[in-house]
């Protein structure tokens, strides 16, 4: 059985939004193609999805700015702006975005205490979502994922899936992601490798 995964394709992180990644929503046709032709037996999407005044933005953090290195729950952390406010448009997914025929959402970064850039568990590894689960009760042996950003919930996504996911085949597409900065997407990439991950084109999925 086979999977796929979209993180965080949202309006919040698409031109427009309040944190946008360059080129975010060219991740929307690459995606919708993957889901209607890409020979999925599953295919889930993880959603940003914050309390007002969570512990990420910069906004709860006086003195500090967005993109500045702050503290939450002990562990440092990249403060962002207000982004993804549970019932905003800001966390809808992207309206061309094909989700009638997603099976599962995963919404994710409700404590306000931590955040959670994997859709599999909160930065400290301590809670878990219920994704992991649900693919596992899938039987699924291949995950594919991609969307946004790829330096960090997709990475972080990507390394939870082969921890958690033992015997499953872990790839990351490249050209349905993008990601917030150059050189951390260059970072991500390599540390997914190293790390076991498959890093593929989508023509190599929609070609076979
Ligand atoms: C993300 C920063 C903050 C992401 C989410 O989806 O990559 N990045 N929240
Ligand atoms: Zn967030």
């Amino acid at each position: 059985m086979k999977a796929l995964l979209l993180v965080d394709i949202q309006n919040g992180f698409c031109p427009g939004g309040n944190l946008p990644v360059p080129d975010g929503e060219k991740v929307v046709p690459v995606a919708n193609r993957l889901i209607e032709e890409g020979g999925y037996d599953v295919i889930v999407a993880s959603q940003d999805w914050h309390p007002e005044g969570h512990g990420s933005f910069a906004s709860q953090h006086p003195g500090k700015k967005p993109f500045e290195m702050g503290e939450l729950c002990g562990r440092p952390q990249m403060l962002w702006p207000d982004h993804c406010v549970q019932g905003t448009s800001d966390a809808e997914f992207h309206p061309d975005l094909k989700i009638d025929d997603i099976d599962y959402i995963q919404q994710k970064g409700e404590n306000p205490a931590i955040d959670s850039y994997s859709a599999f568990r909160d930065n400290d590894k301590a809670a878990v979502t219920g994704l992991a689960g649900y693919l596992r009760a899938q039987q699924i042996n291949e995950l594919d994922i991609c969307g946004l950003a790829t330096d960090y919930c997709v990475k972080f996504s990507a390394l939870d899936a082969v921890e958690m996911l033992p015997g499953v085949q872990i790839c990351f597409i490249e050209d349905a992601s993008r990601g917030i900065d150059p050189k951390g997407v260059k970072a991500a990439i390599e540390e997914m490798r190293q790390k076991g991950v498959g890093v593929v084109k989508s023509r190599q999925i929609l070609k076979d």
